[in-house]
């Protein structure tokens, strides 16, 4: 059966990766779903809109979180609302994997010393996939 996948990436901690988002974002969809396919889009508004839409994204948001099967996270731009859904997915222990170019970026301590969260430094974009397909359980 096709996984629910709460896919986190920097939306207002900055976009320098949202290619990158989307191609993640696609590779997963070839057999799962994903419940954040926003993330990926390249036309996103940043500008904050108030407190009231911000609450909608919230709830909207964290409602996701509960109804997913796991969390992939790419970290490496780094994210206070990444950071903060790794935190609350696993409060509600849904399994977190995390992905970070080592060579761009050193992951915080708060990732990386909690064992709890799945951490895959990877060098070229071409390592993600194959660990992909392992937690999609493709191989
Ligand atoms: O602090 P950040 O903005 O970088 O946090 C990024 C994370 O928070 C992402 O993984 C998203 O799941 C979530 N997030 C932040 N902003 C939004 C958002 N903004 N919509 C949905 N999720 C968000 C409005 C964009 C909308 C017009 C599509």
């Amino acid at each position: 059966m096709a996984m629910k996948v709460y896919f986190a990436g920097s939306i207002r901690g900055g976009r320098v990766d949202a290619d990158l988002y989307r191609r993640m974002i696609e590779y997963i969809q070839r057999t799962d779903v994903v419940l954040t396919e926003h993330v990926g889009k390249s036309d996103l508004s940043l500008t904050e809109q108030g407190r009231e839409r911000d609450a909608r994204i919230y709830d909207q948001d964290t409602a996701w979180l509960r109804e997913s099967d796991v969390l992939i996270g790419e970290c490496t731009c780094p994210s206070l609302g990444v950071g903060y859904e790794l935190a609350y997915a696993e409060a509600h222990g849904i399994p977190c994997h995390i992905f970070y170019d080592k060579g761009k970026t050193q992951l915080s301590a708060m990732l990386t010393g909690n064992p709890y969260f799945h951490i895959h430094p990877y060098s070229t974009e071409a390592d993600i996939y194959p660990v992909m397909d392992k937690i999609l359980g493709r191989s």
